[in-house]
């Protein structure tokens, strides 16, 4: 198989050996990000299909994210880092209920690659380990992540709490996750966040350039 296509085997069929030295070999042409977004997630998103569809189940799935991981892990070193400092601190969290952190943790590196400042909390957080995290921070914004349909419903609710303890207008909020649509965060959710500022990022880069908007 070509390279490019060997790699995105490698993530559907979650095979390890010898990742490193394709990726390597990648390198040599290619940059860092350009494998991650035109190689590795198009095997993601075969692996989604497979899974959705009933051909795959879900320990492959697993092991597929794990090479995903190992892959994105291995690349990061290798990206573009800005000289830009000190552009500002977001809380980055995968929702309440939500394990899915591979996106999540790609927004965290284009943000911290391009003067961000990062923390990253990890998966299955409520609400209030969000915006603790946030005031215990100093953050200048918040980044709520989800990838199942009920998380769509879960970031409505955060940010009906956080409207409920009046912290609407304190952080703007950026929402990302394959469940959302750029309607139901822009249309819905922005209808409700009466004194708040909601956005949608539908990948990591679109999630950098509203970061750069946000902050200034
Ligand atoms: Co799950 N899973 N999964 N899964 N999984 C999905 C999401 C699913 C669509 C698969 C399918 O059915 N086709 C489906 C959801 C269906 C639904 O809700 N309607 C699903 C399901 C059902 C489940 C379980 C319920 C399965 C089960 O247990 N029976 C279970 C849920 C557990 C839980 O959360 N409580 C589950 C578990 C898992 C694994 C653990 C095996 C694994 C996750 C491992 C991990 O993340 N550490 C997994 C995986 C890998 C997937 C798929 C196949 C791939 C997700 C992924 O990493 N994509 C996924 C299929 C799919 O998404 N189509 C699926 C690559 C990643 C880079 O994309 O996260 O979308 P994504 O991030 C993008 C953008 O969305 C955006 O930027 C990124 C790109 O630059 N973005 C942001 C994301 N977050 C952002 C935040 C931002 C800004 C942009 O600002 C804050």
């Amino acid at each position: 198989l070509p390279l490019s296509e060997r790699l995105a085997r490698r993530i559907v069929d979650g095979e390890r050996t010898g990742l490193e030295a394709d990726l390597d070999e990648a390198l040599r042409d290619r940059s860092a990000l350009d494998i991650v977004n035109q190689t590795l997630l198009e095997g993601m998103k075969t692996v989604g299909e497979l899974f959705g569809s009933g051909q795959m189940q879900l320990p492959f799935v697993l092991q597929s994210a794990e090479v995903m991981k190992a892959a994105v892990a291995h690349l990061e070193p290798h990206m573009e880092k800005a000289d830009a400092e000190g552009k500002g601190t977001i809380v980055l969290a995968t929702v309440k209920g939500d394990v899915h952190d591979i996106g999540k943790n790609l927004v965290d590196i284009i943000l911290s690659n391009n003067g961000y400042s990062v923390v990253n909390i990890g998966i299955k957080q409520p609400i209030n380990a969000i915006v603790d995290a946030a005031e215990k921070h100093n953050a200048d914004a918040i980044g709520m992540s989800g990838l199942l349909v009920k998380s769509t419903v879960i970031m409505k609710d955060n940010l009906a709490e956080m409207m409920a303890r009046g912290l609407a207008s304190r952080w703007p909020v950026m929402l990302g996750g394959a469940a959302l649509t750029r309607a139901f965060v822009e249309d819905d959710l922005r209808d409700m966040f009466e004194g708040g500022e909601v956005h949608y990022a539908k990948d990591a880069f679109e999630g950098l350039s509203l970061m750069d908007k946000v902050m200034t």
